[in-house]
């Protein structure tokens, strides 16, 4: 795993809201997160029901991507895996905290001919809000134009506000809420199998339309801060623990929100 960050690329995070990482994992650990992330989505949709966006493969987002949220908690190997204090470390370098919990970890496959993503912001979804919120997406096969990157407008995170903007089948439905960014010109993010790219939980960022026969595969995580606050929202956490919460509360459970790094 290549872990080393330059200065340089802390700034390019910083100053435009990603970052992408060529050959982040190496071949046999690439080997590793595919075998790990196709086991988890297979079983997870097996086991539950619970996916509603593939309850009826015919609607707009079940051709978006297949969704399996928190794998880490149903598969050994995705545990491992997401638990990896190196993760942490990095994610933890470029966002300038102390400290990482893990949000959500996220497998997000693109079915051949699969609908593109529309752009959204990530962090107003969340528990909690922060400036620093950070996400690593990694492509468990090349992400190309073809089948489906990520695209950025770069910036975007040091304009954005906390307020939730609607992801629906518009590509640019943030625009409404946005109008100024309507000028912006995308950046594509592509990215070799086994390379990743970070961005920030207010970088507006998208992922195009996948016109190939194959899925396009990436296994994600998002983290939060550690010392992040309630906001409010469930979003994923558990019923019982949202229950016990009070906004203002710091967030953390290391049950739901497992801290894998701190600094030294
Ligand atoms: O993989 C995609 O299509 C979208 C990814 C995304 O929005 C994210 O990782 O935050
Ligand atoms: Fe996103």
């Amino acid at each position: 795993m290549k872990t080393e960050l330059s200065a340089g690329q802390i700034e390019q995070y910083r100053t435009h809201g990603f970052l992408v990482i060529d050959d982040f994992l190496d071949a046999d650990e690439l080997a590793v997160w595919q075998q790990a992330t196709d086991e988890a989505v297979e079983q997870r949709l097996a086991s539950t029901k619970t996916l509603t966006n593939q309850k009826d493969p015919d609607t707009f987002y079940a051709q978006v991507f297949t969704q399996c949220l928190r794998l880490a908690t149903t598969h050994p190997v995705m545990h491992e895996l997401m638990y990896d204090p190196r993760l942490g470390e990095v994610a933890g370098t470029l966002a300038g905290v102390d400290g990482i919990r893990i949000w959500h970890d996220q497998a997000l496959y693109k079915p051949p001919y699969g609908n593109p993503t529309g752009f959204h912001l990530d962090n107003p979804f969340w528990s909690f809000y922060s400036k620093d919120a950070i996400s690593i997406w990694v492509a468990l096969d090349d992400a190309t134009i073809e089948n489906g990157c990520l695209w950025y407008l770069p910036g975007t995170h040091k304009k954005a506000t906390f307020e939730a903007t609607p992801i629906n089948e518009n590509l640019g439905g943030i625009f409404k809420m946005y109008p100024e960014w309507r000028q912006l010109t995308a950046v594509a993010a592509p990215v070799a199998a086994g390379g990743v790219v970070f961005h920030n939980g207010l970088v507006a960022h998208a992922a195009g339309v996948n016109l190939t026969p194959r899925a396009r595969r990436a296994m994600t995580c998002a983290y939060m801060p550690d010392g992040s606050t309630f906001n409010g929202q469930r979003n994923i956490l558990t019923k019982a623990y949202f229950e016990t919460l009070t906004v203002g509360d710091t967030l953390n459970n290391e049950d739901e929100n497992p801290l894998i790094w701190r600094k030294k």
